[in-house]
């Protein structure tokens, strides 16, 4: 083959796709990744294997697609713009082996990947987790390891429910209060298999924790088929909605954070409480919830008087408002009828669909600035919509014109929502401290 120029284009076009297909697959320390060593649950890996399976075959169709090409064009190839109509090679028409075999070949290699695929989709959809015993109430109780997972705009809430309950049913909506709530942070035991009851509240959204398992819709009015994920190590493992649905879908995001057996069981014992307050503040609750007209005397009761007035319609926070929050009233001022489960704040590392740090990663400090920033004005941290439905509805957290009082007052109260997690937690979820340009209007 002598080197023409357009030989030398094309080799040349070649590198530059080659490197490019190379840089690509540097990203140092991708936090969305289904292949490769990170990877950190049986089923996640189940997958990656099954892909690497299919990447080799498709790896030999290439190739041999490319050697019969460079094959045709050295045997074959006419260099040159004047050729004569003799320089042409024989002319053939049809051959009955070579139309068999490439009728026959696809047809096996699709039929055999199809098969593999049932296998593993079979495989990941199974029902068989085992029953653990977690110490709820100060009882040890079995719990068949599933947890609630309702998408909505734009954010994920997870749901314990360690009574027994059909979590198989239907709609959200139906199931009994759940023992637990948590908003954008799943917590599960490690070395657990845990099945995922995936539902929505108002649009479709998907569920995707890359290093666990792959990604299952979330249809509202109904309830995914089963699906599993297991971490082998205590950590932190970042999702993303995955399905388009709306304005701030980008901005949905949502950790899952394993951890050790004994940590976990402190977890569901913490969960299980009320905002810890101390005995003056509990009275001067107890005399709101009473219908009395009692005096705040310091920032936190001031916080309680502007929480009960302000969120409770929407918020649920228990020991501080239970009275006053209702699925009803919820479902009268937001589309999803539904507002993350504020109780325990503060014992998550994100919030506003895990774009934000609860605490700081660098100092450990409470993130007054975002917070304060999300309470002043919610949509310049996330998008959403300014217009009501017809029912009168918003999608998101509105902005209530709070003043810096009130603000600095709520502040405090979220910060003793708690309790605090691990430094480890809380650094491996830091997320990025968003600038100017990703802040706003990027989606
Ligand atoms: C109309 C209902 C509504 C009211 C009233 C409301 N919120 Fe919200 N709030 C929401 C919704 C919805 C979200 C979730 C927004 C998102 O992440 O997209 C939210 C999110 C939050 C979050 C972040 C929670 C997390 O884990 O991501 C905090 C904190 C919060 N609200 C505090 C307050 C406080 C304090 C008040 C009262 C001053 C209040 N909210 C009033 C609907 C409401
Ligand atoms: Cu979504």
């Amino acid at each position: 083959m002598t080197s023409t120029p357009s030989t030398r284009k094309a080799l040349r076009l070649l590198a530059v796709v080659a490197a490019s297909l190379v840089l690509a697959a540097c990203t140092q320390d991708p936090e969305l990744t289904t292949l490769g060593d990170d990877l950190a649950g049986p089923e996640a890996r189940q997958i990656d294997n099954f892909l690497q399976w299919i990447l080799w075959i498709c790896y030999a169709v290439f190739a041999g697609v490319l050697g019969v090409t460079i094959y045709a064009w050295k045997n074959f190839g006419i260099d040159g713009d004047d050729y004569e109509e003799d320089d042409w090679p024989e002319q053939i028409h049809g051959n009955d082996k070579l139309e068999y075999a490439w009728t026959a070949l696809p047809a096996i290699l699709l039929f055999a990947i199809g098969l593999f695929t049932l296998t593993v989709h079979n495989s990941l959809n199974s029902e068989d987790t085992n029953p653990i015993n977690v110490v709820v109430n100060g009882e040890s109780v079995s719990w068949e390891p599933q947890v609630v997972v309702v998408g909505q705009q734009w954010w994920w809430e997870y749901q314990y429910h360690f009574g027994d309950v059909d979590v198989d049913q239907e709609r959200v909506q139906t199931l009994p209060t759940p023992d637990i709530t948590t908003a954008t942070q799943m917590v599960i035991p490690v070395g657990q298999e845990i099945e995922l009851e995936i539902t929505s509240r108002d649009v479709i959204h998907s569920h995707w924790i890359p290093s666990l398992n792959g990604k299952r819709d979330a249809v509202p009015g109904r309830q995914s088929a089963p699906w599993k994920i297991e971490a082998d190590r205590p950590g932190v493992y970042f999702g993303q909605c995955t399905e388009f649905c709306g304005l701030s879908h980008s901005r949905m995001r949502m950790q899952v954070v394993a951890l050790e057996k004994p940590e976990f069981d402190a977890w569901i014992e913490a969960q299980m409480q009320g905002v810890p307050l101390d005995a003056d503040t509990a009275a001067y609750v107890d005399a709101l919830v009473a219908g009395d007209t009692a005096a705040p005397e310091n920032s936190q009761q001031r916080a309680i008087a502007t929480f009960r007035g302000k969120c409770a319609s929407c918020h649920l926070m228990e020991g501080v408002a239970d009275d006053l929050w209702s699925e009803e009233s919820v479902a009268q001022k937001l589309v999803a009828g539904a507002a993350p489960n504020l109780t325990h704040f503060s014992s998550r590392t994100t919030f506003a669909g895990g774009i934000r740090n609860v605490w700081d990663p660098k100092t450990g400090e409470f993130n007054q600035n975002d917070l304060a920033q999300w309470l002043r004005d919610p949509a310049s941290i996330k998008a959403n919509f300014t217009e009501l439905d017809e029912r009168g509805r918003l999608r998101g957290m509105p902005n209530l014109e709070l003043t810096t009082q009130e603000v600095d007052d709520l502040i405090g109260l979220l910060e003793i929502t708690g309790p605090k997690p691990s430094p480890e937690v809380i650094e491996a979820t830091g997320v990025e401290a968003p600038t100017e340009e990703n802040a706003q209007g990027e989606s």
